[in-house]
């Protein structure tokens, strides 16, 4: 058997489904072996790498399994390597396969390679992954895929790297059935659940008893543990009220009465923001607690107390005092407070909850700092995200891609999430441009493959980040996914822009008009041109239902949902 048969089988015992990348000559005997398979794994081709990874990290948002991504050697892996950084800083499980050279070539490939399209990439790839190496000998393919697996799915997820040469990919070995095991349990996360010191969550109970205000501040990990139910059980039962991160949007339902919505600086909603100022105690789970949603570190105060749930301790209590930091598992975690506190007879505090409600009452709007101006020519970026929110309530449950910049806001603080459950996808890892049309498709094929509740996969970005990642159009529509991508078109690089308005120094800020729309036919899609309110709910409404992926392309003046911009720059 070939190293690269042995690569593709040990994939199938770790149930991949779906590889996405880019070939190249080094790579393309792993592509041979997908081939001979015959449709067990289907490989999706991406136009970029950065692409393919951001779809892969997608799919494993939306399926809790790793995702798998390829690409060649040097140009390749370095393209991949913004996406890869999004995954790691997002703690999100992904398998790079990276191609080489020949092993016999390393004098040639290392340095500045001498050989064709050689770098020294296992260096680059090193600081934004859990783990990356090169296979050195054919008969360690499959341990070194169980190892990969292992570090993707355990403790804190995040990306691996493998570097395969030519060779290893080519090379004939004997191989046994017995040489495929695989640890079935580390195909998906959570692969291990911590369970944290009962010490620690007896302290953490007291705190929660002795508090007049608590309020839980959930995070991505909340997903990655599945531990939605117990959230809500905690919430529910104990009368605590729930802000999310942007990453944790879904984790609570946020038409429940006990959610105060998204927190923080960037799409923050006013009663998140109203209600964390009075609490006294702030249970953060599954969160780095990082700038955005802490308004550049100015929450917790002195007089907050904080209980910290998280299974990676190095970031417990980072940037605060923590008076209970907890390493564990969320579900684990939240499921002992649960018995705890309902052992002790712990009784919501009805106070704190009836002014929640006063709060919720008070605070009409999610982002009622930003005005709702129409006097514009141009579309109120605000306005067309609460029609794309009320569109959307009518149509029952959708996936919601983000891009990075303004857009990440407009969805976290306009679209609600109206039940539990990862339907919003941000790239907060590393707030890069170009995610959203990308990371529609990746959880397109994932929702499909699992077979989610959803009935359309709608990708929201800026003109500057659709750019980036829109020839995969036609990627969307070659796979069969009939995303929808609305782009909010400003003609610049808005947020940018803003800074640079306070110094009224305006450099490579500004494009020249582009119409999205035709671009999106080029590549075989639908495309609307947007410039009226109307318009957009009868695009909307018109390609709902369509097979091909559309963009509809909003021309909007330029609006940050930003807090601190406004406040301090
Ligand atoms: C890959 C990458 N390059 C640069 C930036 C810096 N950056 C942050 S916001 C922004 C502007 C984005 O413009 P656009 O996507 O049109 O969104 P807008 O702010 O106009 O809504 C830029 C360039 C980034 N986040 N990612
Ligand atoms: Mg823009």
């Amino acid at each position: 058997m070939r190293g690269a048969e042995a690569l593709i089988r040990m994939l199938i015992e770790y149930d991949v489904n779906t590889i996405f990348g880019v070939p190249g000559g080094q790579t393309n005997p792993m592509y041979e072996a997908i081939h001979d398979i015959k449709g067990r794994i289907s490989h999706i081709l991406f136009r970029d790498e950065t692409n393919a990874v951001f779809a892969a990290d997608a799919y494993a948002k939306i399926t809790n399994k790793p995702g798998v991504a390829d690409a060649t050697l040097g140009p390749g892996a370095l393209r991949a390597i913004p996406a890869i950084a999004e995954s790691y800083n997002s703690s999100i499980p992904l398998i790079q396969l990276v191609g080489n050279n020949p092993s016999n070539w390393l004098p040639l490939t290392v340095y500045r390679g001498n050989a064709s399209q050689a770098v020294d990439q296992l260096r680059v790839l090193e600081p934004i992954t859990k783990w990356c190496g090169q296979i050195i000998n054919v008969n360690s393919i499959p341990s070194i895929i169980r190892f990969a697996f292992r570090a993707a799915t355990s403790g804190r997820p995040g990306p691996v790297a493998i570097d395969i040469p030519y060779d290893i990919l080519t090379e004939e070995v004997e191989f046994n059935d017995r040489d495929f095991y695989c640890q079935k349990e580390f195909s998906k996360v959570p692969a291990t659940r911590i369970v944290p010191s009962s010490e620690k969550i007896l302290q953490a109970s007291k705190l929660i008893q002795s508090a007049e205000r608590p309020l839980i501040i959930s995070g991505g990990g909340v997903f990655l543990s599945n531990a939605l139910n117990e959230l809500y059980k905690l919430s529910t039962t104990f009368g605590i009220p729930v802000a999310t991160t942007i990453n944790g949007k879904g984790s609570f339902p946020e038409t429940h009465p006990f959610s105060v919505g998204v927190l923080g600086s960037l799409g923050g909603w006013n009663t998140a923001e109203l209600v964390v100022k009075k609490s006294d105690l702030l249970i953060f789970v599954g969160s780095n607690v990082d700038q955005m949603t802490t308004f550049d570190w100015s929450i917790p105060s002195e007089e907050q107390k904080v209980i910290h749930i998280d299974i990676d301790p190095i970031e417990l209590g980072r940037s605060f005092v923590c008076n209970v930091a907890i390493t564990g598992d969320a579900q684990t975690c939240l499921s002992m407070l649960n018995d705890v506190l309902s052992n002790y007879g712990y009784k919501p505090k009805m106070l704190w909850v009836e002014e929640i409600n006063k709060l919720k009452n008070s605070s009409a709007d999610a982002l009622d700092y930003l005005d709702d101006n129409l006097e514009y020519e141009k579309l109120n970026p605000k306005m067309v995200m609460k029609i794309i929110d009320k569109f959307l309530e009518k149509k029952g449950v959708n996936i919601i891609v983000s891009d990075a910049s303004s857009a990440s806001g407009w969805v976290a603080g306009c679209i609600r999430s109206v039940l539990s459950g990862r339907r919003f996808l941000f790239p907060r890892g590393m707030a890069g441009l170009g995610y959203a049309i990308p990371a529609s498709i990746g959880s397109s094929i994932a929702a499909r493959e699992i077979g989610l509740e959803y009935s359309k996969c709608i990708a929201i970005a800026g003109d500057g980040g659709a750019a980036y990642s829109i020839a995969e159009i036609e990627t969307a529509k070659r796979v069969g996914t009939s995303l929808i991508c609305i782009i909010l078109n400003d003609s610049s690089l808005g947020w940018i822009r803003k800074i640079q308005e306070k110094s009224g120094k305006l450099i490579s800020s500004e494009f020249t008009a582009v119409n999205f729309a035709r671009v999106s036919e080029g590549f075989g899609g639908r495309g609307y041109e947007v410039k009226s309110y109307g318009d957009l709910e009868w695009a909307l409404e018109s390609c709902y239902n369509d097979n091909l992926p559309s963009i509809i392309d909003v021309k909007v003046f330029t609006m940050v949902p930003y807090k601190p911009l406004f406040v301090y720059f």
